[in-house]
């Protein structure tokens, strides 16, 4: 009999995965809560899975239990949380419920590099990606940075590596997932919404290392205390990166020197001032994945090269212009309060900032202290603005102007900005109100910034 899986979710994630379950002989059932309509305009290589008799989908319902008679198997997108009915009587029926990563670790020889954390994970995935890349090495960058594993299964070679950046919610379906190197960034308040404690949060998280074993490298961030206390519970071989102090196995950036100690040597790696990416939050990036890359192999010299010319990402602190003296900066991939105070703290020049999504259950005060202090006017939008006002005013803070859509948003931040400020989207909120997701609404302001100008 082959084996038979519910994949739940028909966007990137779930639709990668029945490609590849489906190209290695298994029957599959694809559900999703949305219109075959939309699904099929989006995704039509859907429409070629229809042609085989082991495909089977439900769109346009939530499915019932009865769709699980003849399930081995359930694997959930990162996006459906794991509370839904199916899933629970899944679980209740002790049928197994996974999700792509582990899917796709499953069926490949290919190893991992996963990096997981609150902030900082695609800065850093993405420079990872650029020094295997760089040196010689059969590179995928895949994983929540937007391009699912399972598309690379079938074409990786063993000898490859998937640089991989690993969300809290694809750690919570794995089972045997293994990387040969992981790293843990930071741990903040996220999601919260979904996981409903920040302790089932950090969990998830600590996941990453659960079947790492001595030889596996673990690299952890030494400065952030809950990153060090979970390190704790890992057998894995750990380094550290520091912003504060010499490391032991590591790396740290003292004086504005940046070293890496392999355990027998400190050495010199470059100047900070050198790194392509700038803030002392990016700097930990780097320092992330100097190690991870080091300690995985790479020529020091390749390493060093990279970080002095990798530039940052679309959508993380980038810089879409100077306009009659004032800069326009996209974060839109600044998704939580965090990301927002590290944003925040990045820029020098008078801000105003334009704020608010998708409520995740977030507390904005101490994004508010800061917001007082460093900005000039606060543009809000979204589900969440009216809570951003009132945030605002118990600081104290009152130059706040609500508006219903980016065009005007947009046009507000325009109107409002003199030469020499800085016009920052950093919404500390998810899209998930008005887009499908960051990189369309980053996409939709780079637009109205630079369209009549
Ligand atoms: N759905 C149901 N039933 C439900 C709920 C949802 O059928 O009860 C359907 C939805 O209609 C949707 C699908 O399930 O079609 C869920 O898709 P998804 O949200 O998982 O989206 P994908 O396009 O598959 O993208 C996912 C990740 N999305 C999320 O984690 C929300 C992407 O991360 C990731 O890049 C992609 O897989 C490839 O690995 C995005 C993200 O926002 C970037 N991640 C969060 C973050 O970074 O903060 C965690």
């Amino acid at each position: 009999m082959i084996k038979r899986t519910l994949v739940i979710g028909a966007a990137r994630s779930g639709v990668a995965v029945t490609e590849l379950l489906l190209s290695h002989g298994e029957a599959v059932v694809l559900t999703d809560t949305r219109s075959s309509g939309i699904i099929l305009k989006e995704f039509p290589q859907i429409l070629d899975f229809e042609k085989k008799p082991e495909f089977e989908s439900i769109f346009g319902i939530q499915p019932s239990a009865e769709v699980l008679v003849e399930i081995d198997e359930v694997v959930v997108s990162p996006g459906v949380p794991l509370i839904i009915p199916i899933i629970k009587a899944a679980y209740e029926q002790g049928i197994p419920v996974t999700g792509e990563v582990e899917a796709a670790y499953r069926l490949t020889r290919t190893p991992f590099i996963a990096i997981t954390g609150t902030n900082g994970k695609t800065t850093t995935t993405t420079l990872l990606g650029e020094i295997f890349k760089a040196s010689g090495r059969g590179t995928h960058v895949v994983g929540n940075i937007g391009d699912p594993i399972a598309n690379y299964v079938d074409s990786a070679n063993a000898d490859d590596v998937f640089v991989t950046e690993i969300s809290s919610f694809q750690l919570e379906t794995i089972d045997t997932f293994r990387p040969q190197a992981a790293a843990i960034l930071n741990l903040t308040p996220d999601h919260l919404d979904r996981h409903l404690s920040m302790e089932n949060y950090v969990s998830a998280k600590g996941r990453i290392f659960e079947n790492q074993g001595n030889e596996d490298l673990l690299v952890l961030n030494g400065d952030d205390p809950l990153v060090s206390e979970l390190g704790t519970k890992a057998n894995s071989r750990k380094a550290f990166f520091s912003y504060q102090k010499t490391v032991d196995y590591g790396a740290w950036c003292l004086n504005r020197e940046i070293y890496i100690n392999d355990g027998k040597e400190a050495m010199f790696v470059c100047r900070e001032d050198e790194l392509g990416i700038i803030g002392p939050h990016n700097t930990m990036n780097a320092l992330a994945a100097l190690t991870l890359a080091y300690f995985s192999g790479v020529a020091l010299e390749v390493i060093v090269e990279v970080l002095k010319t990798f530039k940052g990402v679309e959508h993380r602190l980038e810089m879409v212009g100077c306009f009659a003296g004032v800069t326009y900066i996209n974060d839109s991939k600044g998704t939580n309060t965090n990301a927002t105070i590290t944003a925040l703290n990045a820029v020098t020049e008078p801000i105003i900032l334009l704020a608010g999504g998708y409520d995740k259950k977030e507390d904005y005060s101490e994004l508010m202290e800061l917001v007082a202090k460093r900005v000039k006017r606060l543009i809000v939008l979204g589900v969440t603005a009216d809570d951003l006002i009132k945030a605002a005013a118990i600081k104290g803070f009152t130059a706040v102007t609500k508006v219903d859509n980016y065009e005007e948003a947009v046009a507000c931040a325009k109107a409002a900005a003199d030469s020499g400020d800085t016009v920052l989207l950093s919404p500390a909120c998810a899209s998930w109100d008005m887009f499908d997701n960051y990189e369309i609404r980053g996409r939709v302001f780079k637009r109205l910034v630079t369209e009549n100008q």
